[in-house]
């Protein structure tokens, strides 16, 4: 079995992981401070977001140089001494790689927008005039104007991050260039950043085409062939049906691929991330067994609730409140306990949560900017703050919690964004120092994927399909059963008798409650979940 599928990756968003020289930004010297807690809690990679050149436009989501680091987040040598450290631990690193676009102060940009005639113009996308309507995911059209050379060029995020033009084979070569240039260094792959989105046809406001594949097999050629690479793509438009043509071995695009359907479900539909729905806990199960049963044998799946980009899972999907430990706990045995690789994100293993700052504490381009769009499209205040409480990236910016010091240990300066006040009672400290902590809930939940093949190996049926209390499902392989059962409500809910009759001589290898019940009728308590174990008969 190939060593990423019973892997668990482990996301750092270093600006805000840990400050390791006082200037209130989390830098790459702060994830050194803390590889040993990595290696603790039994993650295998580390995914690495952005640390180089950049002018933080969109927190390095803006590269202006690809093969330099970011002085606000240190050295190379501290990059290759982190690595280092990793493999030394058996670990591995895979870095953040964003070529759907550049900063606009990327060198290539500053030439193009110089100059129609410089080599390094139709590494962009320009027209005389913006031939659509179409808006970017930072709100504003996706075209703007540059007087220089009197026309418009094409960015689908913000004005500062203008789109690759990915038809160019000498862009095309200069991408696989830097690929090979980390590769080369040792590094063990990439996360890459919006990457179906180059096969985009912006005359058509088509965000993706199948070129997008057929550059994939091209980098797959000149890049990965032949090497042991583990890639993730971030490919916010892909479905049950193009995820396995990224991650089917035989296509030598992907190792897998990030869908995002699972955390679609909270908003009118159409209307974008920051009308809210109340999620539909049926409908979230709908879309995990169709992306299980998609990717069975078909290609390989990722499992995330949390990212940079998204709200806190606990806040969003379980109780932040008074079963905050019971429903952070459920959360990560429901996703764990299905096939493809789980990534955690920084935060997610003690149970951070949202926060709710006025708005002039938050710092997030995407959220500064909708601010405008939704004033003009007639929002109240009230609605756009809803909004940005339940939604807004910089939920998950927050300096991660250390320790109940000032800046929850985060620095010794002041950070560059604030704080979740509530870092006194959660912090990684605090977990350390209990039994029943989340962290160790997810230390369990790597080893049993480890330990149990059937995790890996095993298809998915979903249990109890109409009650939307109960997120429940059997994994089968081998004449082996895995059941796991989550309540997804505050509320003692009895178990179905479907499933307390299938579970009846298995054996419980993990709960989120110390005390378990055996009585006949199982009864779970607040955001109780269990996991049972039936080894094959044959053992017996
Ligand atoms: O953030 C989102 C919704 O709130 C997503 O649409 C997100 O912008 C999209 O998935 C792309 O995300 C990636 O590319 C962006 C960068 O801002 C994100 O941080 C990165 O994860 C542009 O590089
Ligand atoms: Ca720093």
């Amino acid at each position: 079995m190939e060593w990423w599928k019973k892997a668990v990756v482990y996301q750092v968003y270093p600006m805000s992981f840990k400050d390791s020289n006082g200037d209130g930004i989390g830098d790459i010297g702060g994830v050194i401070e803390k590889v040993d807690y990595l290696n603790q809690l039994g993650v295998d990679v580390i995914w690495l977001t952005p640390v180089y050149e950049s002018p933080m436009d969109d927190n390095g989501y803006d590269i202006s140089n690809y093969y330099k680091i970011n002085p606000l987040f240190g050295t190379m040598e501290q990059l290759e001494e982190l690595l280092g450290m990793l493999h030394d631990r058996g670990m591995k690193l895979i870095m953040d790689l964003v070529v759907n676009h550049t900063s606009d102060e990327h060198e290539w940009f500053r030439a193009a927008k110089a100059d129609k005639k410089s080599k390094y113009h139709d590494y962009y996308i320009w027209e005389e005039k913006p031939i659509t309507g179409q808006q970017s995911f930072f709100s504003g059209s996706v075209w703007e104007y540059n007087a220089e050379t009197d026309e418009y060029y094409y960015h689908l995020f913000s004005k500062r991050q203008p789109d690759l033009n990915w038809k160019n084979p000498n862009v095309r070569k200069e991408v696989y260039q830097l690929i090979n240039w980390w590769l080369d260094k040792g590094i063990n792959g990439f996360r890459m950043d919006v990457i179906d989105l180059i096969g985009k046809v912006p005359g058509k406001e088509l965000m993706i085409s199948p070129q997008t594949h057929e550059y994939l097999q091209e980098m797959h050629q000149n890049c990965f062939a032949g090497r042991e690479v583990f890639t993730v793509g971030e490919t916010s438009f892909a479905t049950p049906i193009t995820a396995p043509m990224y991650s089917k071995p035989e296509r030598k695009e992907l190792t897998m691929v990030f869908g995002f359907e699972h955390l679609g479900l909270e908003e009118v539909k159409g209307n974008g991330k920051w009308d809210l729905k109340k999620l539909d806990v049926n409908e979230l199960k709908q879309v995990f067994k169709i992306w299980q049963h998609a990717l069975y044998k078909n290609g390989w799946n990722s499992l995330f609730w949390s990212n940079h980009d998204q709200p806190r899972i606990v806040s969003r999907m379980g109780d932040d409140g008074r079963y905050r430990r019971e429903s952070a706990k459920m959360l990560a045995m429901v996703l764990h306990g299905m096939q493809g690789t789980p990534y955690i994100y920084q935060g997610e293993e003690i149970g951070m949560t949202n926060v709710e700052f006025p708005l002039e504490d938050y710092k997030d381009v995407e959220t500064i900017n909708m601010v405008q769009e939704k004033l003009a499209a007639g929002w109240s205040m009230e609605k756009i703050m809803k909004g940005i409480y339940a939604k807004g990236r910089d939920n998950a910016r927050t300096p991660m919690q250390w320790s109940a010091k000032e800046y929850a240990g985060f620095t010794n300066g002041t950070p560059w964004i604030k704080v979740n006040p509530n870092y006194s009672e959660i912090n990684v400290e605090k977990e350390l120092s209990i039994e029943e902590s989340i962290f160790s809930f997810y230390q369990s939940l790597i080893q049993i994927r480890k330990t149990y093949d059937i995790i890996s190996e095993g298809d998915f049926k979903l249990l109890a399909e109409e009650d939307a209390r109960i997120f429940s499902y059997v994994r089968t392989w081998n004449g082996q059963e895995l059941y796991v059962v989550g309540n997804f409500t505050g509320e003692e809910v009895v178990c179905p008798s479907e499933i307390s009759k299938l579970v009846k001589n298995t054996d419980i290898i993990l709960t989120n409650y110390k005390e378990t019940q055996l009585q006949e009728e199982i009864v779970l308590r607040p955001y109780e979940s269990i996991m049972w174990y039936k080894a094959d008969d044959s053992m017996e």
